[in-house]
Order: C-alpha cells, then structure tokens, then sequence
C-alpha cells in the first residue's frame, strides 16, 4: 500500500498537471509584476507583459532570478506583501557576508506545511511514528519544517533539534523513535557514537532516517543504512523555495519526487542557462507557484541534477530529480581540471576500511596540489605501516582513475577529523583569500 498524504494531488495525471501548472504560471506573472517592483522593471526590460504568458511552456520567456538578486535586496526587498502580513522569517547564511532571508506568510506556511505533509509521508513514515527531529531549530529551515509536516500527519514529534548526541541516542531508547531526521553527516556520527557507547543498534526502534539538506552518496547511504540498520531517503529543499519538501525519495528510492502543483522546475545548461533536453544534467531552476511573501519565478539554485518524468511505480507522477551531484559554484578547478566534492565522495564510500569522514584541501604553492585527507575505521588503523602504505596507493589510484588528476591521501587516525550536527565542510580552498 503506497502511503500518500494527498493521492490526488500526488498522481495527478501528467496532462492535468502540466495544464494546471500553466494556469498557476500565468497567474504568477500577473501576481510578480503587480506586486514586486524588481520583477516589473525586469519584465520591462526583456520587453514582456504578463499576458504573453499563456501557458506552461511560456516559462522561457520569464526572466531568471539570482542569488545575489536577494542579496542586492537585503532583507525584505523582494517581498511581495507588506510585512503585516508576513509571520514568518527564515534565514541561510552562506559563507560570506549577509544572510539570504526569506519570508512566508499565513498561506505560505499551510502550503508548506502541505508538501511537508507529503514529504514525510512520502519514504513511508505514517501517524504511528515517533519521529526524533535532529534538524537545527531557529534561522535554519530544517527544524520547523519537519516539525510543522510531522505535526500534520499526526506523527509523534520531539523537537530535539542538533547537537547532544548522548543525550540524542537516550532519547531514541527511552522513547522508542521509529523515524530520524537530520543530516547524513550527522546520521553518520550518530552511528559511529553508538558504537563507540556499545549501544546495540538492533535493540532500537528506529526503522527510518530522512536525510539531506547536504549532497550525499549513494556509498554513503548504504554505509549510514548498515550502520544503523536502518532504511535512509534523501530529501531535497532550499530556504528560497521553503526550505525542505521540495522534493523526496519515495520508499522506491528512485529518484525525489518534484511536487510539481507548486513548482516548475527546470535544467539549464551550465553556461548557458538554456533548458537542457530532456534527461540530461543541468542545474536546476525553481518557479515557485503558490507562494506570496517571496514568489520566485526560474531561481537558479546551482545545484546539478538530471529530472526523469517517467511515472514512478509509486504511481506519483511528479517529475523525480536524480541525487543532486554537485553545486555549479562547488566544482574545484584544479590545474584546469575540474573536480566535484562528491565524485571524490562516492569514491571514498567504495572503500571498505574508509570511515566516512574526509577533507579535501587545495593548496597553492607553485601549482595547485590537491589533498585528501581519509579517517580510517579503527580495524584498517591497526594494520601494518606497509598495509596502510597500500592501501593509501588503492585510494589514490581510485581517485585518479575518476578524477584525472592527482591526489595526494593522507590517511588519518580514527576521530580526528570534524564532526558536524548540521552540514558538514568537506572541502578547504586555501587558493581562496579568506583562508
Ligand atoms: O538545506 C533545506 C533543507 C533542510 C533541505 C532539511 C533538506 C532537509 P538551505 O540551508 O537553504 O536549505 O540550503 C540549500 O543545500 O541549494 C543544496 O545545495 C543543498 N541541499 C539541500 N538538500 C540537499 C540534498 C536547506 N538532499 C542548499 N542533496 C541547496 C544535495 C542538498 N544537496
């Protein structure tokens, strides 16, 4: 039995879905340029007016919006409704300077609340679940996000938020959490927590973990799914387009639903910001539909993924995005090579004795040298100097081999490298000024 929170709306067929998607699409153009002086001077200057957009594929003729669009309109410039009738601020700091802010109002959080609903539904997770939320609370979406969709299907919630892992694992005992929500670094650590407190892991409840807010790998989630022994599904979302429920795995595991009565999404070529054809990796770009604090029409996330609109067994009919790969802005150029954070990832997850924790660095003497520095499970640690010689050989000619240019691993001791409640940094530039 699928567990839907909304079938209807979740297997819309595909004809209906794109006629309504233009209808909302034309209502949004209207709604943008009346309301939103940004949007208007833009429409102005490519020369269009609201009527010329008729219909779903009409999308292309809209302007795209930037980052630095909200950042140049810090912090409430791009709202489209006075601030009486926002109830809701959430923030994402980058890593420099201001933070992107983003507003909802009454309708906004019901409707987030909504794909909320559906997301957490969507891997499975029913009203009997106790669901330990472990995404930080506060400026970041994740916590309140969680929280407001595992209210909605009647779920038991604790709002635990990051942090305390000891205390995060004797709760997950004594109250018997079924589901866990954070991110899969955290996840990570967690498991590894457990193991070093000889907590045995098939002794708890928990069967299921929702994990994302940071790009992860396949190797990842099996090593996460062993080591807790648990069923793990990606979800996908951004602050500027709610925050989570944007999209997420089904229990097929196939793919992250898209839930596309609110969105239109897009990808576009890297450089030239043209649709890409159909099933080929782009970045993608959200339009949101029913928003009305922050609408935003073709935001370009930078983030790279490839979207199937092949129904899904689930009988979902939203497009699926594949896991995201990569941000455009994450890609490493090194000696005119470019590299991205997860190839080496993914990599990484294929070696058994390789602990899940790694840190790329980029130095910049001469040329640029490339590092990697690789923590080791405590059985591979205690192995020989000329086994561990060897084995940092097999690493570096598996990277090689993907990456085509060289890496230089530096194997460390099990514990030593950074672990995280929320996003982990996986990568330092020390060619960038700030460092
Ligand atoms: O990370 C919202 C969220 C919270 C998503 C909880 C999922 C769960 P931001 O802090 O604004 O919002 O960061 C958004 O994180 O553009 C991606 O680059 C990255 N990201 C989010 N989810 C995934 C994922 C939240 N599943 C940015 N895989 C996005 C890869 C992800 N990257």
């Amino acid at each position: 039995m699928v567990n839907y929170w909304n079938k209807e709306a979740e297997t819309l067929p595909r004809d209906e879905l794109d006629a309504l998607q233009g209808k909302k699409l034309q209502k949004l153009a209207k709604y943008c340029y009346e309301n939103v002086e940004f949007y208007k001077k833009k429409f102005k200057e490519i020369g269009i007016i609201p009527d010329d957009i008729k219909g779903k594929e009409d999308i292309t003729k809209l302007p795209l919006t930037y980052k630095d669009d909200l950042r140049d309109h810090y912090p409430f410039g791009l709202n489209a409704v006075p601030m009486d009738q926002i109830i809701r601020i959430h923030a994402s700091s980058g890593t420099t300077g201001k933070p992107t802010v983003v507003t909802y109002t009454k309708k906004d959080i019901d409707d987030w609340t909504e794909l909320m609903a559906r997301t957490v539904m969507a891997p499975g997770v029913t009203h009997k679940d106790v669901i330990q939320n472990a995404y930080g609370y506060g400026l970041f979406t994740g916590g309140l996000g969680f929280h407001y969709g595992a209210e909605k299907i009647g779920a038991s919630v604790i709002p635990i938020s990051g942090g305390n892992t000891e205390r995060q694992l004797m709760i997950m005992q004594d109250f018997g959490s079924t589901i866990m929500t954070c991110t899969p670094s955290y996840a990570l650590y967690i498991a590894e927590y457990a193991k070093q407190n000889n907590i045995d892991v098939s002794k708890l409840a928990l069967k299921k973990g929702i994990f994302g807010a940071e790009p992860w790998s396949d190797n990842l989630r099996k090593t996460i799914e062993d080591e807790l022994e648990i069923d793990a599904y990606d979800i996908y979302g951004l602050s500027e387009i709610y925050g989570p429920g944007v999209s997420v795995e089904c229990e097929e595991k196939n793919g992250m639903h898209i839930w596309e009565d609110f969105f239109i999404v897009e990808t576009l070529d890297q450089e030239t910001l043209e649709p890409v054809p159909p099933g080929e990796e782009g970045i993608l770009a959200f339009t949101t539909l029913e928003k009305t604090g922050l609408p935003l029409i073709r935001y370009i996330t930078n983030d790279i993924s490839i979207l199937n609109r092949e129904t899904c067994t689930c009988g979902r009919t939203h497009v699926r995005m594949k896991k995201v790969t990569g941000r455009a802005d994450d890609m490493l150029i090194v000696r005119g090579i470019n590299v991205f954070p997860s190839q080496i990832e993914s990599a990484l997850m294929q070696i058994p004795g390789v602990a899940g924790y790694y840190q790329i660095i980029i130095n910049r003497d001469i040329i640029d040298s490339l590092e990697v520095k690789v923590e080791l499970t405590e059985e591979t640690f205690s192995d020989e100097m000329k086994v561990l010689e060897q084995f940092k050989n097999t690493i570096e000619e598996k990277l090689y081999n993907i990456l085509q240019v060289r890496a230089d691993v530096d194997l460390v001791p099990p514990g030593t490298l950074p672990r995280t409640e929320g996003k982990a940094k996986h990568v330092i530039d020390k060619r960038s000024k700030n460092i």
